[in-house]
């Protein structure tokens, strides 16, 4: 008899922020992507962003993105995955919240709520978050937190914070958009 296969987990579209404020950000964000396309079907990137930090000491404007990825991957899985490109880019962890060169968050996978001590999706600030927001409703309007909330109805709660959109130098994400 054949031996039977496992079959393959479904489809998820997972939202992956991108972040950086050490070093060559914009670099580190293009090669990111990169990576992140070897993890399932690159489905949408948001425009580029800098951004002022939010909840951590004073330190340098971000570099901040989202990726929207379909994959088979699981929430765990995926979480994995994304630490290792952080290592394979060459992110040397600091303190908490200090600043670094590749920061790559699971934000949403999907309808999976996933709360234990070391993980957690939907990722546990990102709706206080404008650096978070502003990209992902750009690159997919239609995103909703499993709660059913539509993730562009949160910006108005966080247009206190100061995010600017940058163009012209470079981002994978400007391609193919005017
Ligand atoms: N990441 C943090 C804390 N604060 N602020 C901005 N603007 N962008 C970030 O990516 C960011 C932050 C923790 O990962
Ligand atoms: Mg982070
Ligand atoms: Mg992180």
């Amino acid at each position: 008899m054949a031996a039977l296969r496992k079959p393959p987990d479904p489809m998820t579209t997972a939202a992956v922020s991108l972040g950086a404020n050490l070093g060559d950000r914009l670099t580190a964000l293009n090669e990111a992507v990169g990576r992140l396309e070897r993890l399932g079907r690159l489905r949408a990137l948001s425009p580029l962003y800098e951004t002022d930090p939010v909840g951590a000491p004073p330190q340098d404007p971000f570099y901040n993105a989202v990726a929207v990825v379909e994959t088979g991957l699981g929430a765990e899985a995926l979480i994995d995955r994304l630490l290792g490109i952080e290592r394979e880019l060459g992110r040397v962890r600091g303190p908490p919240r200090g600043p670094r060169t590749i920061d790559l968050d699971l934000i949403l996978h999907g309808g999976t709520v996933i709360r234990t001590p070391s993980v957690s999706v939907p990722h546990a600030r990102y709706r206080e978050r404008r650096f978070v927001l502003e990209p992902l409703a750009a690159a997919w309007p239609e995103a909703r937190d499993p709660d059913g909330t539509l993730v562009a109805d949160l910006l108005p709660g966080v247009a206190d914070q100061r995010v600017r959109r940058i163009e012209g130098v470079g981002w994978r994400g400007d391609e193919g958009r005017r």
